[in-house]
């Protein structure tokens, strides 16, 4: 029982190793190039360290069969009331576990808000590379809470880079700083645009405040590299999910209720527009992209069979799976998969309801339709997988798959419990 709010895909090993990483230990055996010049022990900082792309970022790093000839030491910041912690402590002592050894874990309480916590982190961990997904993540509250989304996502990357640079100017020390970008910043699209993939150069049109706060961070990390020469880079990444997604996000929220109504503890889903459309791929493969990214140089250096170039500055990548769906075909296809047949969406009061024969399943309630909505996303991998080497390697119907079974596991777990409670 211990293992089981672990997700099967949170747990990296040699098997699935990324061909870039098996071939950063034969490129440097071909040319003898010695462990300092690259630094394979390497520390690094992860803000956000318990959402989700922090939870599998740590478990990757943290894995040395997979990150070998890599060593990490990894450090966190973590809010004082975050949620998630136990999943990462469980991720703790099931890698000591199963490494039989302490794995390098440390955590920081604090904020990235907070420019005096940053400095002093910053300055103490010394980190080699730095993750920044600290952040509001969530498009519909930011619509309430504008302010705030905007603090924390441009004013927390503000902190970061200057507490950066100013670590650069006291110790001669450069720092990797990985900053996570969204699709969100492409926003609305155009009749003409509708049909594009969404590359790099695709034009911003944001539709929220969440997206507009990512926009001024994106143009702050190419200040600080034109400007500084700092090594820093983005990915705009398009959505990216797993069990670890917070059920606030459709696909969990969709997961999670199926489920429960298939072991009958909840009557039906709540949920908003059924007609945008996702491109979903997996958290796993987009943190070993995050990798990939902030070790851009490193990793050209080994698919080009030549030296590393860190003049070179650094750039910015999609990762997307170049595919996407509607809201709704997630919705029939989970519940399909869970068992429900005679599918069918009906309309009751102006609103779609998706039912099963006599019974409503899911329904659409306007409190979840959002003031602004970006109808359509699909991105354009094409420029890192050529440059890096990264693919998707798991496809919707995987992550789909992975996530029911991972729900259902969850509501068995949520029936006994309440079965307990009536003893
Ligand atoms: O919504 C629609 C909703 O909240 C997806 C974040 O990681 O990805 C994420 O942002 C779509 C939207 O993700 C419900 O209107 C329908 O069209 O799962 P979501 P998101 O807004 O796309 C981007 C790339 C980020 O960067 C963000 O940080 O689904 N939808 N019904 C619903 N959405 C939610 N949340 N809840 C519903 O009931």
């Amino acid at each position: 029982m211990e293992n089981f709010l672990l997700p099967k895909s949170l747990l990296f090993n040699d098997s699935s190793k990324p061909p870039i990483i098996q071939g950063i230990k034969e490129w440097q055996e071909r040319h003898k190039v010695e462990d300092y010049k690259i630094g394979y022990n390497r520390v690094a900082l992860i803000t956000g360290i318990t959402g989700q792309d922090g939870i599998y970022l740590t478990a990757m790093l943290l894995s040395p069969l997979f990150m070998a000839p890599f060593v990490y030491q990894v450090h966190g910041i973590v809010r004082k009331n975050s949620a998630s912690l136990p999943i990462l402590i469980n991720l703790q002592e099931t890698l000591e576990r199963q490494q039989g050894r302490k794995v390098s874990l440390t955590l920081h309480y604090g904020d990235v808000t907070d420019p005096h916590f940053m400095q002093q982190t910053i300055h103490s961990v010394k980190p080699d590379e730095i993750y920044n997904f600290a952040a509001q993540t969530h498009v519909q509250h930011s619509f309430f809470m504008p302010s705030h989304t905007i603090d924390v996502n441009f004013k927390g990357l503000v902190n970061i880079c200057q507490a950066a640079l100013s670590l650069s100017f006291a110790y001669q020390r450069s720092v990797r700083i990985f900053h996570a970008s969204t699709s969100e910043m492409f926003g609305q699209t155009t009749a003409q645009q509708s049909d594009s993939l969404m590359g790099e150069s695709f034009p911003f049109n944001p539709a929220s405040p969440y997206a507009v706060s990512k926009i001024a961070s994106y143009y702050l990390v190419r200040y600080y590299r034109s400007v500084y020469q700092m090594r820093i880079s983005t990915a705009i990444s398009f959505n990216h999910e797993s069990p670890l997604r917070h059920e606030s996000f459709v696909t969990r929220k969709i997961t999670k209720g199926v489920a429960r109504i298939k072991l009958g503890i909840q009557e039906k889903l709540l949920v908003g527009n059924l007609y945008a459309k996702r491109d979903w791929g997996h958290a796993r493969d987009f943190v070993r992209g995050f990798w990939i990214i902030n070790n851009q140089e490193l990793v050209k250096g080994v698919r080009n069979d030549s030296g590393i170039d860190s003049r070179q500055p650094f750039e910015d990548y999609v990762i997307a799976t170049s595919w996407s769906m509607p809201v709704l075909d997630f919705l029939q296809e989970a519940f399909k998969k869970a068992g429900f047949g005679q599918l069918q969406l009906m309309r009751d009061n102006g609103y779609e309801q998706l039912c099963s024969g006599e019974r409503v399943l899911a329904k659409v309630d306007p409190k979840f339709l959002r003031p602004g909505e970006v109808p359509m996303l699909r991105g354009d991998p094409s420029k890192i997988e050529s440059e890096l080497g990264w693919k998707a390697e798991i496809q919707i119907e995987g992550l789909m798959d992975e996530m029911l079974e991972y729900d259902e596991q969850v509501a068995k777990l949520e029936m006994l419990v309440r079965e307990r409670a009536k003893l």
